[in-house]
């Protein structure tokens, strides 16, 4: 019986997610001459669609409403949160030019839509009678990183950006909204099957412009950490910062506070990354462009070959009738082998065979790609076989790739302890912390880790002393290496 193997798939990981994203052709990354920015090919594309599905979903259902800005937004605009465009200057792409005219006024290719979407906000809404408001939108916003890029990890051109963002006349319910984020993209999370720890960033890494930051960080299988969404509470910056008040409820005016919320192509590279193996993509049955590949094994006579070949059309008909998406690969230039090769690699959740032996007695070979296992199965029985697999992998992989995450995290209360787990250097470090920015500096530049923040919801460290400075530690905060 076969097995699953992870070793290239954990020790080679950015190899293996190079190679998996050309194999299955899902993403082509690396061929076009500006860096940073690939093409969503056809299969790659139907995945996205689904989990673009989901995120609508979850939104609309929460009363968001999607709309679209535009793609460029003016140098005014875009500089009147100082502390936005401080944090975003070196990232932004500009439009200087109208053909061989320069523009007055520079246009910049949108790294986010904070300022462009407050303006319209500022226009559009007057009263406390009209919050909350809750937008979102999903478009390719443009960020020149630094940072090494790396496909649908850290693009330039961001394609599936989806951000959220609200607005509320008051404080609390601009809390209540971040809840609101927090429980959107758990959703999210958990429905794909990621798992996740979630954190308050430090001060120092919050987002440009925001009061404070809620980040989701998941563990990639080479042990480093990456953020695939990010919640802030924005307060009144970006409000103030163009003078845009509103009419509360006891006649005064005052300004709006606001939320924004997002993830990216990120969501979709960590299903790839948190669930696959040595053989490619495993897929989330419900993710899946296809579900079931139904492969005919054929071999004796031209007439035995027929009796495979319409065999497997017919199971292919009766699963397609049952809302399954069934492909059948009926390629005479490729043998069985490579087919199966061929579809593991994209991740095809489940594999059914049909050979002469299948035709003759009716009993099918089922084969999941989470496990590899087989199963026979008879003819009849194999829709809702299929449909109860599907169960199964979904709990499965999910479980697999929580059991992974929960294993990479370790608690420690020395820097003795941390000092020997940064020679693992694998997964996330949590430390008592006197939450002085000094501390976490000290133990970022020694173990050479970033802070993720401290544990959200906030988690006493009752007792404790910080590690470096001795003084009664507040609460738990996180390092790792990150992507
Ligand atoms: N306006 C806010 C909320 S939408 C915002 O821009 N937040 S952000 O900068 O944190 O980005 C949201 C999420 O996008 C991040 O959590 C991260 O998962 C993802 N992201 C950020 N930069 C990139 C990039 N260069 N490539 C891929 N994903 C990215
Ligand atoms: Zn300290």
């Amino acid at each position: 019986m076969t097995a699953i193997t992870r070793d290239r798939w954990r020790s080679n990981f950015s190899e293996w997610f190079d190679w998996v994203i050309e194999e299955a052709e899902v993403y082509d990354y690396g061929r076009y001459p500006v860096k940073g920015m690939g093409v969503w090919m056809p299969y790659g594309f139907q995945i996205r669609r689904r989990v673009l599905e989901l995120i609508r979903e979850l939104h609309d259902r929460r009363g968001h409403e999607e709309v679209l800005f535009p793609l460029l937004i003016p140098e005014t605009l875009l500089r009147k949160e100082s502390e936005h465009i401080r944090g975003f200057e070196d990232e932004v792409y500009w439009v200087t030019h109208g053909g061989l005219e320069p523009l007055d006024v520079k246009l910049a290719l949108r790294p986010t839509s904070e300022t462009n979407i407050t303006y319209y906000e500022s226009l559009w809404i007057k009263s406390y009678k009209q919050l909350p408001k809750k937008y979102y939108q999903i478009v390719s916003v443009f960020r020149y990183e630094t940072k090494a890029t790396r496909a649908m990890i850290r693009l330039r051109e961001v394609t599936t950006f989806k951000e959220a963002h609200t607005i509320h006349d008051s404080f609390e319910d601009s809390e209540r909204q971040v809840l609101e984020a927090i429980e959107i993209y758990r959703e999210l999370f958990d429905n794909l099957g990621i798992p996740y720890v979630i954190s308050r960033r430090p001060e120092w890494d919050k987002f440009a412009g925001a009061l404070y930051t809620i980040a989701f960080d998941t563990v990639m299988p080479d042990g480093r950490v990456l953020q695939i969404g990010t919640a802030h509470n924005l307060g009144q910056n970006f409000t103030r910062a163009f003078d845009f008040k509103i009419q509360l409820q006891d006649g005064s005016l005052d300004y709006p506070w606001q939320t924004s919320y997002g993830v990216s192509d990120r969501v979709i590279a960590t299903i790839i990354a948190v669930h696959g193996d040595d053989r490619g993509l495993v897929l989330p049955p419900h993710i899946a462009p296809i579900q079931v590949v139904v492969i005919p094994i054929p071999v004796g006579s031209e007439e035995e070959k027929r009796l495979v070949l319409e065999e497997a059309r017919s199971i292919s008909r009766v699963l397609e009738e049952r809302g399954f998406r069934v492909r059948v690969d009926e390629r005479e230039e490729l043998r069985p082998g490579a087919k199966y090769y061929y579809w593991e690699a994209r991740g095809v959740p489940v594999r059914v065979d049909v050979g002469l032996e299948e035709v003759k007695t009716g009993v099918l070979t089922v084969v999941r790609r989470d496990t590899l296992d087989r199963y026979k199965v008879a003819g009849e029985e194999l829709p809702s076989f299929i449909a109860k697999l599907f169960n199964d992998i979904t709990v499965n992989i999910k479980r697999r790739a929580w059991d992974y995450l929960l294993s990479s995290i370790r608690r420690v209360t020395s820097m003795d302890e941390a000092r020997e787990w940064a020679g693992e250097k694998r997964g996330i470090l949590e430390m008592p912390w006197c939450s002085r920015e000094e501390c976490a500096r000290r133990v970022e530049e020694e173990l050479e880790v970033k802070t993720l923040g401290v544990v959200w919801p906030f988690e006493e460290a009752r007792g404790l002393a910080c590690p470096i400075c001795g003084r009664p530690a507040v609460t738990w905060v996180r390092y790792a290496k990150t992507y």
